[in-house]
This record gives structure tokens, C-alpha cells and sequence, in this order.
């Protein structure tokens, strides 16, 4: 007798490779009008499934999880970061969480490197200008829609991992100087390559650089990490581009410092209550606004899909799934 398959619930629409290949493989229920979940469904898919595949939209907090069926072995998640799930409630239930990493490191670089370049050359300004004037523009003028000059500047990167170096690599071949904060050292190989300068203390970094980017996962320890203090510890010609997690900066101080000047601008991928965005920001012309978009590749989603699918199968045929997220190292 074929035994059966393990009912997956996925939170949202999913490219159609993928969703079709997990309906080959599992008895898979899929969320096709692509609606975020509300807690009631979450809750409700999680008393049902095996295997639950959420989005970085989906809030897994322990008042959820403490209402999870029987048979909830799986929560994996599609999306590297998995700050929205409680995984130490998960692992005192036995339920074992994965996630999507390196697949979307190289996209999530070419953003925060086109974040990095196109915030202080006013990229975004320029392009809205025209469409908002058009027909009207009086042409190229010497001192007009002037900008910060990238290369020779500094570049601090905080959270050294796969993509903060991803992007380190690319801002050095734009003549950026490389320096970071991270818990610890990167590999001294990488660290000589990128010629980097290693801070152990942000607050000592941060009024060294021109441009700030925010690199690293969001937990307890990285929440409001960029508070009103440090804020004020950058130049008020510096920039800082984040597109890990809104949370990492304080917004209502990131929006009170770009208003009052104490900063050049601002490029944010990421909010601290998405899908809202902080209206003070909005606001602002040196501030680019981008709805979350980094990872948001047709190549990049598809290999997220392949690895939620490998961290599925090996998981249900008895293996030790490849991406398993391990609370201690979080
Ligand atoms: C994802 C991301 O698209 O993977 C991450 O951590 O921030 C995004 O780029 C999203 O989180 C999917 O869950």
C-alpha cells in the first residue's frame, strides 16, 4: 500500500513550478488568490497540516503556536529570514523549522548595491522629475540634481554574513572602502580580499563611514539596533540603505533624523510594520522607498520553492533536512 502523502499548506501563491511540483510530491493545499493568511486561518491550516510553508508575512508567535495540531512536524518556511516565527516554541513542541538561505544572496546584493549607488546619485529623484514634469523640463544645468560621488567613499557594513559580503564584493569594484561590524570576524581569507576594516564596536564605526547598510538578521539581540543614539552618531552627510529587516532600525527615529537633516538619505527595502510605511518617510525626496523587493527575482523564487521542496522530502523520508534552523545559532 503507497503510504500517504503529508498534507502541505502553503500560506501563499507560489510560482507555478513550484506549486505544481509540490503537487506531485504531496497532497499540497495551495493559496492561489495569494491573500495574506489572517491568525484565525494560520491557526486553523496549523491544526490540519504536517507541514505548514510560510512567508515572512505569516506572524508565528507563540500565542499560535501554542494552539498547533497533533500533527505539525514542519514549519518550512519560504524566505531565509525567520524572524517571524517563534522557533524556540516550535522546538519545545518538536516541530523542526526551515528556511531558504544562499539562494537569494546575489539579488539581495544587486539591490542593496543599486540602494547603495542610486540613494546618494538621487536615482529615483531624477526619474520621478520627469515623469512628474513632463514636457516641462528646462534641460541640463551645471549645479542641478547633484549628487554625493560613490567612489573613494566608505562603506560600513553591519552583519558580515553571505550577503553582507556579497556586498562588499561588489561596492569594493565600485572603489568603496569596506568596513563592518559584525559579532566577529569574517574569514581573515575574504577579510584580506575585501581589504576590510573589522569594527568590534558599531558606535566606534558608525561616524567613520558614508554610507551605512543593513546586513544582518533581525532578532532580540538586532532590534532598533540603528536607535536615536546611534543615529546621531553618523555624519549628517552619510546615508544608510537597509533591505534585511525594518525592525533593525528605530523608523520614527531614522524618519526624525532624515527631516531634521542629520542625515543625507535613506534607501529601504524593509519596514518595521509592513506592510505600512511610515508616512514621515514618504514624505521625504532623499528617502527611496522599495515595497520589499530585494530577493523578488523569477530565478531567485523558483530556487527558494526548490529548497523548501528538498527540506520537505529529505525531512518526511526520514532525513535531516538540509536547511534546518537551529535556535542556539539564530
Ligand atoms: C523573502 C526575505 O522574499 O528571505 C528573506 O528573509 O527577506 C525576502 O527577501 C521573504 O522573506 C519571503 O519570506
Amino acid at each position: 500500500m503507497p503510504s500517504k502523502k503529508p498534507l502541505v499548506i502553503v500560506t501563499r501563491k507560489l510560482p507555478d513550478a513550484i506549486e505544481a511540483r509540490m503537487g506531485e510530491l504531496f497532497d499540497v493545499r495551495l493559496n492561489s488568490d495569494d491573500h495574506p493568511m489572517s491568525a484565525t486561518e494560520l491557526v486553523d491550516a496549523m491544526k490540519e497540516a504536517d507541514v505548514l510553508v510560510p512567508t515572512v508575512t505569516d506572524r508565528i508567535d507563540g500565542r499560535l503556536m501554542a494552539q498547533v495540531g497533533p500533527n505539525l512536524r514542519l514549519i518550512a518556511q519560504f524566505g531565509t529570514g525567520i524572524d517571524n516565527i517563534d522557533v524556540e516554541s516550535a522546538r519545545r513542541r518538536g516541530i523542526t523549522v526551515t528556511n531558504t538561505p544562499g539562494v537569494l544572496t546575489e539579488d539581495t546584493a544587486d539591490m542593496t548595491m543599486a540602494l547603495i549607488l542610486g540613494v546618494p546619485r538621487r536615482l529615483a529623484e531624477g526619474a520621478r522629475y520627469l515623469r512628474d514634469h513632463e514636457g516641462k523640463w528646462p534641460g541640463w544645468s551645471p549645479t542641478w540634481m547633484l549628487g554625493r560621488r560613490i567612489h573613494g567613499k566608505k562603506l560600513g557594513i553591519i552583519g558580515m554574513g553571505r550577503i553582507g559580503q556579497a556586498v562588499a564584493l561588489r561596492a569594493k569594484a565600485f572603489g568603496l572602502e569596506i568596513h563592518y561590524h559584525n559579532r566577529k570576524h569574517t574569514n581573515a581569507v575574504i577579510e584580506k580580499e575585501l581589504g576590510a576594516t573589522f569594527w568590534e564596536n558599531l558606535d566606534d564605526m558608525l561616524p567613520k563611514v558614508d554610507i551605512v547598510s543593513v546586513n544582518c538578521p533581525h532578532t532580540p539581540a538586532t532590534y532598533h539596533l540603528l536607535n536615536a543614539k546611534r543615529l546621531k552618531l553618523m555624519r549628517p552627510d552619510a546615508y544608510i540603505v537597509n533591505t534585511a529587516r525594518g525592525e533593525i532600525i528605530d523608523e520614527n527615529a531614522l524618519a526624525r533624523a532624515l527631516e531634521a537633516g542629520e542625515l543625507a538619505g535613506a534607501g529601504l527595502d524593509v519596514f518595521e510594520q509592513e506592510p505600512t510605511v511610515n508616512p514621515r518617510l514618504v514624505g521625504l525626496d532623499n528617502v527611496v522607498l522599495l515595497p520589499h523587493m530585494s530577493s523578488a527575482t523569477i530565478e531567485g523564487r523558483i530556487e527558494m520553492g526548490g529548497k523548501v521542496i528538498v527540506n520537505i522530502k529529505t525531512f518526511m523520508d526520514g532525513h535531516r533536512p538540509p536547511d534546518r534552523v537551529i535556535p542556539a545559532i539564530m
